[in-house]
C-alpha cells in the first residue's frame, strides 16, 4: 500500500554535506521525496519532537544534538514507506546497523546516528504536520 513516512537528515550528517548520499539511498530503495526542506530546528520544536523521550537521561543531549547545526525534514512516499525506510535506515546503534544502510554507512554513534525515520503510520502522520501542511507535499 501507497504510505507516507516522515524523515529527518540529522545535524552530523548536514554538517558532513551527506544530504544528497543519503537521498541517493533513500531514492535507490525506491522511495520519492515529495516534500523536502532545510531548516534550523529550534529548541521547542526539538522538545516537542522528542517528548516521548522526555524521562530519558539521553533527551537533554538529544534536544542539543538536533539544534547544533541546520536537519532537512523530508516526507518520503512509496509502497510500504514507513517500514521500507526503517530497514533503509538501519538500527539505531549504527554498531548493529547491516550493511548497505543508511546508518552502518553514515552514523557516528547512537546519538549522531544520521537519520530519524516515523516508526508508525500514526506517528507519522503526526510527525510530517508538525513540520508540513499539506499544500508542501507534492507526490
Ligand atoms: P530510532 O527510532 O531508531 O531513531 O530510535 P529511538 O526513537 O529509540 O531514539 C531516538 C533518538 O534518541 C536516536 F536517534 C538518538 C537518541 N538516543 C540516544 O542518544 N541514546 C540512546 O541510547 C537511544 C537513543
Amino acid at each position: 500500500m501507497t504510505e507516507r513516512t516522515f524523515s529527518i537528515i540529522k545535524p552530523d550528517a548536514t554538517k558532513r554535506n551527506l544530504t544528497g548520499a543519503i537521498n541517493a539511498v533513500i531514492e535507490g530503495a525506491g522511495l520519492r521525496i515529495v516534500a523536502q526542506r532545510r531548516i534550523q530546528m529550534t529548541e521547542d520544536q526539538a522538545k516537542k519532537f522528542y517528548e516521548v523521550h522526555a524521562a530519558r537521561p539521553f533527551y537533554g543531549e538529544l534536544v542539543e544534538t538536533m539544534t547544533s547545526a541546520p536537519v532537512v525534514v523530508q516526507v518520503l512516499e512509496g509502497d510500504n514507506a514507513m517500514a521500507k525506510y526503517r530497514e533503509v535506515m538501519g538500527a539505531t546503534n549504527p554498531e548493529q546497523a547491516a550493511e548497505g544502510t543508511i546508518r552502518k554507512l553514515f552514523a557516528l554513534n547512537v546519538g549522531e546516528n544520521s537519520v530519524h525515520g516515523s516508526d508508525s503510520l500514526d506517528n507519522a502522520k503526526l510527525e510530517i504536520a508538525q513540520f508540513f501542511t499539506d499544500a508542501d507535499i507534492v507526490g
